[in-house]
């Protein structure tokens, strides 16, 4: 096994890749900004390694000073955890250049699955569905791109190949617009991104977001581990997320997840990933593909019982998995909401200095946060403060338990969204199954 990792990141995803290194024997250098010093994983690590003052671009981005740590502390590995430089194809490749191991895919698959017209291409080529389009980059062919549109039909929607996410996307309703919409969409990218490639979709309307999770070893073994309904969302930040996906009967489940197993086989997938799906009137249709460990991880851990980070570094540790598809089944209903230091009606940043901490506990309450009473939220960071978990035989329960657990905690000192989880949750909507994306922002009207 791995001797010992960098923790390339904060927050409660530190923490959590932490936990998972403890009960591998594996120990850890917490790499942190000087925002950081205090945070928990960093008081719990093996070693630690300043490695910039606290904006991210001089710390957590900082790819020199992260490889740096790994060399000074002599670590095998560097697990990135969400976000910072978790998809960032060239730090993959510097870290593999420099001698360790990225806890992730290989560079070349990230790069690929970052431009989005590759991914699709790739995924279409495995036979996973994807929403109809122009299959490729537009060109400036005014007349064959109206074609184009017109077969497709309005409404169609123009992304960046090199956005994701919710970036570089904008709708085209009628013809009239769809020239401008395109050149406009173009600027955009090029000035965000760097690259004005575009390609153009058929728009759905009123989608669910439904993501498949996968593990794929270095030995070509490929596994799904069903899905996740991540509906719940605004200005696509996800703020609560379940699995399974309500409604989903387990003849598509299966039908999903094999493709998703399948496609990665095909294009040498390794480590944990997930395939983003819009779905709408019984259908999936393939978006984008996540290639790192998410946010809502823990909802996928609690239906199968597996612990996907001690996954990934066995994977890294070059180990082939240890069960089959067969061995992988669905066992009751998961619901996570996202903590966030944030005001529940405005939804402005609420950093500070939390008073007292009492988190929810009980039969199937999972609480993945690195608060402790005394803690300063910094202002320089994600919003995000934990996760709370809960976990039941069946839906209806899950929603009773994340309720209750959700009455229970108290975060003094600090604004958080809590009351808005409450409302969320308490709402007949919710705990009848099946929103889609428009409604946090429609139908809650916020
Ligand atoms: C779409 C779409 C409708 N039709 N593509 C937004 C984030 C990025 N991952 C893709 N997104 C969308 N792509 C087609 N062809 C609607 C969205 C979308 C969305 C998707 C998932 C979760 C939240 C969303 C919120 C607004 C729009």
């Amino acid at each position: 096994m791995l001797e010992k990792i960098v923790i390339a990141n904060r927050g409660e995803i530190a923490l959590r890749i932490q936990r998972a290194c403890r009960e591998l024997g594996i120990k850890t250098v917490a790499v942190h900004s000087t925002a950081d010093a205090s945070q928990k994983h960093v008081l719990l690590a093996d070693e630690t390694v300043c490695i910039g003052p606290p904006a991210s671009a001089d710390s957590y981005l900082n790819m020199p000073a992260i490889i740096s740590a790994a060399e000074v502390t002599d670590s095998a590995a560097i697990h990135p955890g969400y976000g910072f430089l978790s998809e960032n194809a060239d730090f993959a490749e510097r870290v593999n250049d420099s001698g360790f191991i990225f806890i992730g895919p290989p560079p070349r698959v990230i790069r690929m699955m970052g431009d989005k017209v590759e991914a699709i291409r790739a995924m279409k080529a495995a036979g996973v569905p994807c929403v109809p389009g122009s299959d490729g980059p537009l060109g400036d062919d005014v007349d064959e791109n109206l074609r184009m549109a017109r077969n497709i039909g309005y409404p169609i929607i123009i992304k960046a190949a090199a956005g994701g996410g919710g970036r570089g996307m904008r709708v085209v309703n009628t013809e009239a617009s769809l020239t401008s919409s395109i050149s406009l969409t173009r600027s955009e990218a090029r000035a965000a991104f760097g690259d004005d490639t575009v390609y153009m979709e058929k728009f759905l309307a009123n989608p669910r977001h439904i993501e498949f999770q996968v593990l794929a070893d270095q030995h070509g073994n490929c596994i799904h581990l069903f899905e996740r309904d991540c509906s719940m969302q605004r200005r696509h930040q996800k703020v609560i997320e379940e699995a399974p996906a309500p409604g989903i009967t387990p003849e598509q489940r299966q039908r999903m997840g094999e493709r998703c197993a399948r496609a990665c086989r095909e294009i040498g997938y390794q480590n944990a990933g997930t395939f983003e799906f819009l779905y709408e009137d019984g259908e999936f249709y393939f978006i984008e593909m996540n290639t790192r460990l998410q946010v809502e991880h823990p909802v996928t851990e609690l239906i199968t019982g597996i612990d996907l980070v001690k996954e990934q570094l066995r994977i890294a540790d070059n180990q082939p998995l240890r069960f089959t598809q067969e061995d992988i089944t669905l066992r009751g209903h998961a619901i996570e909401c996202r903590i966030n230091a944030e005001d529940p009606k405005t939804f402005t940043p609420s950093p500070g200095r939390v008073e007292l901490w009492h988190p929810p506990g009980g039969p199937g309450i999972r609480v993945d946060s690195h608060l402790y009473s005394g803690y300063v939220v910094p202002p320089f960071y994600d919003s995000m403060i934990g996760k709370v978990i809960a976990y039941g035989d069946d839906r209806e329960s899950a929603i009773a338990r994340i309720n209750i657990a959700l009455s229970e905690m108290v975060i003094e000192g600090i604004k958080t969204n809590i009351p808005l989880h409450q409302e969320i949750c308490q709402h007949g909507a919710f705990k009848s199954g099946g929103t889609n994306i428009h409604y946090l922002e429609k139908r809650l009207g916020i």
